[in-house]
């Protein structure tokens, strides 16, 4: 098949899924084209069978603002009709499934739209009272509508009453590029005997980043450790600013935007997401993937990826006391830890490995062309 993907190229959760399902794609022999204004972050540059097409945005003096959601429909409907795409697979509500409804239009339906909804299009930016009402058109327009977790569909449903059906199909990882690493990796980053914690976002407000400083900091009172801090966004100062008030700046090491992800993870103990919302958390599924224990808050869809106790351990949102416990518990227990982390694995190779998630997008596709 032909698909066309569009996504934010930033760094987030629906940029890193949606080139991990592009890649995954074309090496089931499928043709993809990328569509968006920028490479997204985790594709390669050259790979067969995967196209990027960038979205030129133009400025004219009477645009305060250079707008995106056009322009987009434009090239959406463009490649289309160039490469003949069969499906137009749009992440994140807003603008995308917008502008992909404009260039199904354009196209005179030629295409199909399949939206998947990733969290805060629905959570945060979609109910803003200025974008409900067209959240929901765009939600109602698509031909198919996917969610990354219960929770979402959920949310989904009770915030906009859709007229139609959404189907759940979570998040996935490539469980041979994430996998359990060796010991000469940690070597980089930590002493020998010092516990590596681990923390991945993009350090907005909603990822609670000074929890995290907080809970290593009740750690370090009674073991010794690193926190590598993978990411960067608006909240980064203040959290290193906290760790200096901490007096624990020297331990704690902020490593700002990475590539390679599943080399960092693996050298971690314990994962740290204490977020205040989660639709999904990609970052500690990935963690898993690696034989990381997660500690997290039991917010959202999170419970659907870890299983208290069994994987990692969840708290209520802000129980930095309550983490800072959990993570000492597993630290400080060995064959405990050892436990927790081949759980996690297993857990990702039995429910969340690519070679489970894809064919049900794949499915999918073949549903919408038959109809
Ligand atoms: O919705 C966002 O905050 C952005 C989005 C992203 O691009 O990072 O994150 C969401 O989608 C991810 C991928 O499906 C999920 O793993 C994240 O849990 C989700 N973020 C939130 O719900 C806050």
């Amino acid at each position: 098949m032909k698909i066309g993907i569009t996504c934010y190229p930033t760094y987030g959760g629906s940029g890193a899924i949606a080139a991990e399902l592009g890649i995954q794609l074309s090496q089931r022999g499928h043709q993809v084209h990328f569509i968006s204004y920028a490479l997204p972050f985790r594709l390669p540059t050259f790979r067969q069978d995967l196209y990027f097409h960038q979205v030129e945005t133009m400025s004219y003096p009477l645009f305060e603002h250079t707008p995106y959601t056009i322009p987009l429909a434009a090239k959406m409907a463009d490649v289309t009709q160039a490469e003949g795409l069969d499906v137009l697979h749009v992440h994140y509500a807003i603008p995308h499934a917008v502008s992909a409804f404009l260039a199904r239009e354009a196209v005179e339906g030629q295409v199909k739209v399949l939206t998947t909804l990733h969290g805060t299009d629905i959570t945060l930016v979609g109910t803003d009272p200025s974008l409900r009402s067209i959240t929901r058109l765009a939600i109602n327009m698509s031909d198919q509508v996917t969610a990354v977790s219960s929770y979402l569909e959920q949310r989904t449903r009770e915030t906009f009453h859709p007229n139609r059906p959404i189907r759940v199909i979570p998040n996935f990882v490539d469980s041979a590029r994430f996998r359990p690493g060796q010991e000469e990796a940690r070597h980089g980053f930590a002493r020998p005997g010092e516990r590596i914690l681990l923390h991945l976002s993009n350090f907005r407000p909603v990822k609670r980043v000074t929890d995290v400083i907080r809970i290593f900091a009740k750690v370090r009172q009674e073991v010794p450790a690193k926190l590598l801090m993978v990411g960067d966004g608006v909240e980064r100062p203040t959290a290193q600013y906290l760790a200096r008030e901490l007096n624990i700046e020297k331990h704690v090491l902020f490593l700002s935007r990475q590539d390679d992800i599943p080399g960092l993870m693996k050298v971690a103990d314990l994962f740290l997401l204490p977020s205040e919302q989660e639709s999904f958390g990609l970052a500690a599924l990935e963690a898993m993937s690696c034989g990381v224990p997660v500690i997290a808050s039991q917010v959202g869809g999170l419970p659907e990826v870890i299983e208290d106790g069994v994987s990692g351990f969840l708290y209520p949102v802000g129980d930095v006391e309550g983490m800072a416990e959990g993570a000492l518990r597993v630290l400080m227990n060995e064959p405990f830890h050892r436990r927790l982390a081949q759980a996690a694995r297993q857990r990702v190779l039995d429910h969340f490995d690519a070679s489970h998630i894809v064919p049900q997008y794949e499915a999918l596709y073949r549903d919408l062309l038959e109809y």
